[in-house]
C-alpha cells in the first residue's frame, strides 16, 4: 500500500491543480469550419432543393432487410465487454496523458510546438523545468488512478485492460465474418454514402428521419458510424499504440513514420479516443431518442419487444462498469504491487519472446537532431558529485564490480580508450515525450569484455549520484542480454559535446529498445549481479520499486 506521507501528498495532491485546455488556434478554427461547413451544406440543401426523402427501408439493404436479424448472444456480450474495456482504457489513458499533458505532430516535442496542451503552464526558459515538473493533476473521478504522476499504475491498467479489448475485438470481428452479421456493419453499396448524407441532412436540420428498426438493419449513417468505430477507431488505436513502443520504433523506424512519426501516432491515439467518446455520446443520445426501451431490449436481451427488462439490465450493466472504476481505484491504492506483478506475469514472458528480441537499429541524420530535449530526473545534490563536476570530472573513477573476473575503476579517459562510438537515436520517455539526439560513448559490450562477468552474472545494476523522486539513490538494472544489444552505450557525449550536467554527466546509459527511465543518468558505479531481485525492493529499479513501473519497458 502506498503511504500518503508528505512526499506523496505533494505529488498526489499538488497545490496547483489548475486545468486548462489550449488548442492551437489554426486547428480549432479548421475543425470548426469543417463542422460548420457540413451543417451549412445541409441547411442550404434543405432551403434550395428541400428535405431529401429517406425510404423507410434503406436501399442499402436490397431485399427489404432479408439479411441477418437481431443480436446473437456473442454480439451482446462483446458489446458489453467492449464498453467495459474501452472505458477503463480511456480513464487510464487520460491519467497517462496528464503525465506529459502536451500533444504534438513532431517528434522533437519542443515546448510551444504542441497542437494541444492540458496545462495552463508555458515552460519556463530561465530555469531547469523537467518533464516531471510538467506533469499535471487529474481527478480520480475522471482518470484511473488519477492524481498527479501516477503513470506507473495508469499504464498497468491500460496494458492489463488492452488485452481484454483486443481479445474482444478479434473475437467480435472473427464472429462477424464467420456469420452473416458483417452485412449489418460493413457498407457494400456506394448508395450508402448518398443515404448517409441524406440522413445527416435530417439530423443537422433538427429533423428525425424515419428510423429503420435497428433489430433488422441500420440507417446508412449509423452503418458508417458503427463501421468506423470498429474498423477505423479500434484498429487505429491498436496500431498507433504499438507505434509508441521504443522496441518497435527503434527496430523499424518506418513503422512510426506510417502515422507521421511517433508523436503524431500519439496524437492519433488520442484522437481515436476522442472518436470513441464522440461516438458514445451520439450513440447513447440516439438510443434514447429512437425508442429507448425497444433499443435496450435489442442489445441486452436480443429481443425485439417492449419489455422493461432490457433497460433495467442495461442500467445494471452500466452500474457494474462504474463499480469497476471504484474497484480499480481501490486496487490502485491498496494493492499496487499485486497489480504490477499481475501485469508482469503476462507481459514479461511475452515481451521476452517478442519485442525484446528486436535489436535496435535506428539511424537518424544530423539534421534530425532535436533542437530541444526535455530533461528529466533530479540533479544530484551530493557533495562528491559537485566536487568532481567542478573539476570537469577529471577525478571521476567509474567503479565496475560485483560478479566480474576483473573489477576496475576507470577515468573518463580510460573509458574513451575502449573505443567510442556515436549514434543518433530517438529517446522515448514513459511520460510520452520523445527527442532525437546524438549520443557518444563506449558500447557496454566493450566494458563487459574488459571486466569479464562471471557465469552467474545475469543482470547489470547502474547506480546514480542522483536521488529519485521519492528519495533514496536512483538505480536501475538491465539484463546482461539487453546491454549486449547494439546501440547500448555508456554515454559521455551528447550532440558532439561533453555530456551536459543536466543530461547526466559524467556518464549515462543509453539502451534504445526501452523507455527512458531505464537509462540511469549521473552514473556513479556499475555492478554485475545475479538478479535484479537482490536490490532495493527487488523490482529492478527505483521507479519499478516506488512507482510500479515495468521491469522491461519495451512498450
Ligand atoms: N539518475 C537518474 N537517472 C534518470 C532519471 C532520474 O530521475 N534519475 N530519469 C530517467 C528518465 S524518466 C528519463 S526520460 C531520462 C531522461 O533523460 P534526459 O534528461 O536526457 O532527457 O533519464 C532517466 N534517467
Ligand atoms: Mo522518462
Amino acid at each position: 500500500m502506498i503511504a500518503f506521507d508528505a512526499t506523496h501528498k505533494a505529488v498526489h495532491y499538488p497545490l496547483d491543480r489548475r486545468f486548462r485546455i489550449w488548442i492551437r488556434p489554426s486547428i480549432l478554427i479548421g475543425a470548426g469550419i469543417a463542422i460548420l461547413a457540413l451543417i451549412a451544406a445541409a441547411w442550404i440543401q434543405v432551403g434550395v432543393i428541400g428535405m431529401p426523402r429517406i425510404p423507410p427501408v434503406p436501399q442499402i439493404y436490397p431485399n427489404n432487410f432479408a439479411g441477418p436479424h437481431g443480436f446473437p448472444l456473442w454480439v451482446r456480450y462483446c458489446h458489453f465487454f467492449n464498453f467495459f474495456f474501452v472505458m477503463l482504457l480511456i480513464r487510464s489513458g487520460l491519467s497517462i496523458l496528464m503525465d506529459h499533458p502536451r500533444l504534438y505532430f513532431n517528434d522533437h516535442c519542443t515546448p510551444g510546438s504542441e497542437w494541444v496542451r492540458f496545462t495552463p503552464l508555458e515552460v519556463p526558459r530561465d530555469r531547469i523545468w523537467t518533464a516531471k515538473d510538467d506533469a499535471r493533476y487529474i481527478s480520480p473521478v475522471i482518470g484511473t488512478p488519477g492524481y498527479r504522476h501516477t503513470i506507473g499504475i495508469a499504464r498497468i491498467w491500460h496494458f492489463i485492460v488492452v488485452h481484454g479489448f483486443i481479445i474482444t475485438g478479434v473475437f467480435f470481428i472473427a464472429m462477424l465474418f464467420a456469420t452473416q452479421q458483417w452485412r449489418r456493419l460493413v457498407p457494400t453499396s456506394p448508395l450508402v454514402l448518398v443515404q448517409a448524407w441524406n440522413t445527416w441532412v435530417h439530423y443537422a436540420t433538427f429533423h428525425m428521419p424515419a428510423e429503420p428498426n435497428g433489430f433488422y438493419g441500420y440507417n446508412a449513417l449509423q452503418q458508417i458510424a458503427y463501421f468506423v468505430a470498429v474498423f477505423v477507431f479500434g484498429v487505429l488505436a491498436i496500431l498507433t499504440g504499438i507505434a509508441m513502443s521504443p522496441a518497435v520504433v527503434n527496430r523499424f523506424p518506418w513503422y512510426a513514420k506510417i502515422f507521421g512519426g511517433r508523436q503524431s501516432a500519439r496524437s492519433i491515439h488520442f484522437l481515436t479516443m476522442l472518436g470513441f467518446l464522440a461516438f458514445l455520446v451520439v450513440h447513447v443520445t440516439l438510443i434514447v431518442m429512437t425508442g429507448f426501451r425497444r433499443n435496450m431490449n435489442h442489445i441486452v436481451m436480443g429481443a425485439d419487444d417492449q419489455e422493461r427488462l432490457g433497460m433495467l439490465l442495461g442500467f445494471a450493466g452500466i452500474g457494474l462498469v462504474i463499480l469497476s472504476w471504484i474497484a480499480a481505484h481501490y486496487l490502485s491504492w491498496f494493492h499496487p504491487r499485486l497489480l504490477q506483478h499481475t501485469l508482469k506475469s503476462v507481459t514479461y514472458p511475452m515481451q521476452l519472446l517478442t519485442l525484446n528480441r528486436l535489436a535496435p537499429q535506428q539511424k537518424y541524420a544530423e539534421d534530425e537532431i532535436s533542437p530541444y530535449f526535455w530533461p528529466n530526473g533530479k540533479m544530484p545534490v551530493r557533495d562528491d558529485w559537485k566536487r568532481i563536476a567542478e573539476g570537469s570530472f577529471e577525478s571521476f573513477r567509474l567503479k565496475v564490480g560485483g560478479l566480474v573476473e576483473r573489477p576496475v575503476a576507470l577515468s573518463l579517459a580510460d573509458l574513451e580508450k575502449l573505443g567510442e562510438v556515436e549514434h543518433i537515436t530517438m529517446h522515448h520517455c514513459i511520460q510520452g515525450w520523445s527527442g532525437i539526439a546524438k549520443w557518444g560513448g563506449i558500447p557496454m559490450k566493450a566494458l563487459i569484455d574488459l571486466v569479464r562477468p562471471k557465469p552467474e552474472a545475469a543482470a547489470v545494476a547502474f547506480f546514480s549520484f542522483g536521488e529519485a523522486l521519492y528519495g533514496g539513490p536512483y538505480y536501475d538494472t538491465q539484463s546482461l542480454e539487453n546491454v549486449l544489444k547494439p546501440q547500448c552505450l555508456l554515454a559521455s557525449r551528447m550532440n558532439g559535446q561533453r555530456l551536459p550536467l543536466v543530461y547526466g554527466a559524467p556518464l549515462r546509459l543509453r539502451v534504445e529498445n526501452q523507455l527512458g527511465y531505464k537509462m540511469v543518468k549521473w552514473i556513479e558505479r556499475i555492478e554485475f549481479i545475479q538478479s535484479e531481485k537482490l536490490l532495493g525492493k527487488g523490482e529492478g529499479g527505483k521507479n519499478e520499486d516506488d512507482e510500479y513501473f515495468d521491469l522491461l519497458p519495451n512498450i
